[in-house]
């Protein structure tokens, strides 16, 4: 509808309906008056995304390039360069980010966008070091890549054709500067970045590529307005019994005296809530109750109901100037820190209950930022839901992430721990325009984020006081005194100012009492457990921690073999290989994989079976530390474990490889993180196995456990089982076997007990103990029958049946993906287990079988 119609028909309406005056009122009543009014929108806007050119310092020759982007994905999408992520051409693409870039196009202007009273370019991302030139003005220069810039335009702009021009210079070569001015100290990271604000683990990490780049990474457009315009809205809750009240406090940005008002709109289902008030000053508030709300919850809590509030913006004429919209959930989420009789607690409370954060840490899902699309975000985030996750932690080496990864976070319950961008180095903070430059940031960022629901806690830092700060500056440290500059004061000063309803933690790891160099001490704060990989203890050392909240564990594994076949040829495929050693960033890397596996496994016999093991290990080593975690609730409430995804095809410790595939660990999580866990824990030396029940539900539930001691063949040699009272969100050790005689009879390597535990007669959570290290377990050849039938949805349901024990059997497409609802089970003979296939793309069942392939753990040896 044109405008200017619109605009007609508003004001003679205004005219007719005199009595509209700007008054509060919950407007539900003048709902229909207010639906009269001009629809339009005065505020305009003008996106500059979409095609523009790219030309590298020194050169003329013109490329395409994209926008939002990088010089990577123009590079890539132009064929200019070769795949960064095959073999090890990433060390020959080093000069991109050594090298200044330039992008530029045309845009057209009218007379109608011109004659607006202001106009901005916004930008709401550029990577990093810009200098902005319009019509041959320079604009402005830029340098945080993590800031929303917007530039007063309207007198450089003309009627017609207009030119901008965004020049990049290298962060490589201003941070090499920098660092040889004054070197900070750091870890984990090839080079030096700690001057720039810039992603992090752009120039590399202990998992990540080094492909340092440029570009305008976010959208960019003009923006301009008559008479006034929201320029910041902010949503405060106040929950009170069967009501939350909705505080929306909106600033508006005025370019002329004017009577305006703003009406703040709630929508849920087919519900409305409205509220109208005349603003006087820049500010005004809206306050808005909601009748028995429905309360927002993390996955496996309760639902996820989404509220939709709507902000408009009027003049005096009832035309609407400005429109905004958030989508909340009422809930309250806070850390909840309070003495006990271990020290302090630390766990997170929603809506007043206390809950075990189950997750892991994110970093930066593709390399090339560019790449990563919503669909992609959508089904991460689903992964973690579908594993039973409720949080993750986006670690502070990367970036604050794109609204797309908040959206799905709110629409799946997965909480989330925001670092601020800063990770294992000592940064400027003497310097007095590094520190606006970051309060800039997280003012922008806190803004940006902080109505959505899944946001749990701000963080300053990654590891920072796990070893970098000291008494002074040093060749290894930064000081107590700058640092808590930033960490102690602006950081905080900012949450507690613009998003004063969630909680601030200094550093992940931190420890609130004592002395704050002893991060690891288990009584309160949150802990980094790198005993086992970093420290080369054996997974049984996760059994010894008894902290409060475990953000950071882990270890590695190979990515599958399709994945590996992506980046390698084939005489690369030896886990000794320079590709393959390329494609592994930390330094004790496949050497400690090896180490591990033969610790607890017997040699696998080829590379493929290698990569597999590997991946069987590890979620072993994982499964170790969330089972006891779990188990040692309400001591401990949290285990986030390193690292949910990865940015590139590499070894590393993630549970979901780079191109989206399930590693075993995140089956594994899914089992270990299940609502109801079924878990045993064996001392050989008592010859006892206690059986703990841990539930993260809402309500009581009863159940049957049950346990079957069989030999290695699968010979029953004693069972047994128990009703249970499952409480709600506890963990308790509901049964003793006592199995000291068997154990002396039998032997400890011809013996392996299964666990099932059944609500309403439907398996919950079953579990497998041995009391040998599996290497050491004369393995059959078990004799698997599969059945494959094909359902209606275009899945598969594979039932797997067994003569003897197979371990961790996996189910695998050759020349196909497949989400497995479980994979990587151990199959007991006389019971069967059902296993449903998604085929990323549709197959057919002939095809289905003849690239379905089922292995166990003996084929890794066999
Ligand atoms: C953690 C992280 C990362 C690192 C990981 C593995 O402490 O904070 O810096 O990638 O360890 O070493």
């Amino acid at each position: 509808m044109p405008e200017s119609k619109e605009g007609c028909r508003a004001q003679f309406l205004l005219f007719y309906l005199p009595h509209i005056c700007f008054n509060v009122s919950f407007t539900d009543r003048i709902d229909g008056i207010i639906a009269l009014r001009k629809r339009g929108l005065k505020m305009k806007k003008q996106s500059l995304n979409g095609r523009w050119m790219l030309i590298q310092d020194g050169s003329s020759e013109k490329l395409e390039a994209n926008v939002p982007g990088d010089v990577y994905g123009d590079l890539l999408r132009a064929e200019r360069i070769a795949d960064p992520y095959y073999r090890d051409n990433e060390n020959s693409l080093q000069w991109i980010g050594e090298t200044g870039w330039t992008y530029s196009r045309e845009f057209g202007m009218s007379e109608g966008f011109l004659s607006q009273d202001r106009i901005f370019l916004r930008c709401e991302g550029l990577d990093t070091l810009a200098t902005i030139t319009l019509n041959g003005r320079i604009l402005a220069q830029t340098d945080n890549m993590f800031r929303q810039w917007a530039f007063d335009v309207k007198d450089t702009l003309v009627k017609g054709s207009n030119r901008i021009e965004i020049h990049f210079d290298s962060a490589a070569v201003y941070s090499q500067e920098k660092m040889a001015e004054r070197r900070l100290p750091q870890w984990d990271q090839p080079m030096g970045n700690a001057y720039i604000r810039k992603e992090p683990c752009n120039f590399g990490w202990d998992w990540g590529p080094c492909l340092v780049t440029a570009g305008i990474w976010r959208d960019i457009g003009l923006v301009a307005y008559t008479t006034a315009r929201l320029d910041d809205i902010h949503i405060l809750q106040q929950h009170r019994k069967e009501v939350v009240v909705l505080k929306i406090d909106a600033t508006v940005e005025a370019t002329q005296a004017s009577k305006l008002s703003a009406r703040a709109t709630v929508r849920y289902k087919g519900d409305v809530v409205s509220v109208e008030k005349t603003i006087k000053g820049s500010n005004v508030r809206l306050p808005l109750t909601i009748e028995d709300p429905e309360l927002w919850w993390p996955n496996g809590m309760g639902k996820q109901p989404l509220y939709t509030v709507k902000i408009e913006l009027f003049d005096e004429h009832g035309s609407r100037l400005d429109l905004q919209t958030r989508r909340i959930g009422l809930r309250t989420l806070r850390l909840d820190r309070h003495k006990d009789r271990w020290g302090e607690s630390f766990q997170f409370k929603v809506n007043g209950v206390p809950f075990f954060a189950k997750g892991a840490n994110w970093i930066p899902a593709d390399a090339v930022l560019s790449h990563m699309t919503r669909d992609r975000y959508k089904q991460l985030i689903a992964d973690c839901a579908a594993s039973n996750m409720n949080m993750l932690r986006i670690w502070g080496g990367g970036i604050y992430e794109d609204d797309a990864f908040y959206q799905f976070c709110d629409e799946k319950g997965i909480c989330v721990w925001q670092d601020f961008v800063f990770a294992c180095a000592a940064y400027p903070t003497f310097d007095p325009a590094f520190l606006k430059n970051v309060r800039a940031e997280a003012e922008d960022n806190v803004r940006r984020l902080r109505h959505h629901p899944c946001i749990a806690l701000w963080c300053g830092n990654n590891e920072m006081e796990a070893g970098l700060v000291g008494d002074a500056w040093s060749d290894t440290q930064m000081s107590w005194k700058d640092y808590k500059k930033l960490f102690d004061k602006l950081l905080p000063d900012v949450v507690e100012r613009l998003d004063p309803q969630t909680d601030y933690w200094p550093s992940s790891p931190h420890t609130p009492v004592g002395d704050r160099m002893k991060s690891y001490l288990p009584g309160s704060g949150d802990a980094h457990l790198w005993g086992v990989w970093h420290g080369q203890r054996p997974f049984e050392w996760f059994r010894t921690c008894r902290h409060r909240f475990n953000s950071e564990f882990g270890f590695q594994s190979f990515p599958e073999p399709k994945t590996v076949r992506t980046y390698t040829t084939a005489t690369d495929r030896n886990v000794t290989t320079h590709v393959m050693e390329h494609h592994q960033r930390s330094g004790i890397g496949n050497t400690t994989i090896m180490r591990y596996m033969l610790d607890w496994f017997r040699l696998p016999t080829d590379f493929d079976m290698t990569l597999w093991l590997s991946q069987i290990l590890q979620g072993m080593a994982i499964k170790y530390a969330c089972e006891h975690w779990r188990r040692s609730m309400p001591r401990g409430m949290g285990t986030l474990y390193w690292q949910l995804n990865d940015c590139w095809p590499v070894a590393s410790w993630a549970s979901i490889d780079s191109l989206g595939r399930w590693k075993a660990l995140h089956y594994m999580a899914k089992a270990f993180y299940a609502p109801i866990l079924v878990s045993g824990l064996e001392d050989n030396e008592k010859g006892t196995v206690e059986i703990h029940v841990t539930s993260d539900l809402m309500a009581s539930r009863k159940g049957q456990m049950s346990w079957v001691l069989t030999d290695v063949q699968g010979k029953i040699i004693d069972q047994g089982g128990k009703g249970v009272d499952i409480a709600p969100r506890k963990s308790r050790r509901i049964d003793t076997l006592r199995l000291k005689k068997t154990i002396e009879e039998k032997g400890v390597r011809d013996l392996m007990l299964w666990i099932d535990l059944t609500v309403g007669g439907k398996s919950v959570s079953t579990n497998f103990v041995t009391f040998a290290r599996p290497k050491h377990l004369e393995l059959q050849s078990p004799g698997i029958t599969t059945r494959v039938g094909k359902l209606k949805n275009g899945s598969y349901k594979v039932s797997l049946s067994t003569k003897k024990p197979a371990l961790w059997t996996w189910l695998e497409l050759d020349n196909a993906d497949a989400q497995f609802s479980d994979n990587f089970v151990h199959l007991r003979p006389g019971s069967a287990v059902d296993i449903i296939a998604h085929p990323t793309d549709t197959l057919s069942l002939k095809d289905f079988r003849a690239n379905l392939s089922v292995s166990s753990l003996i084929d890794t040896y066999r």
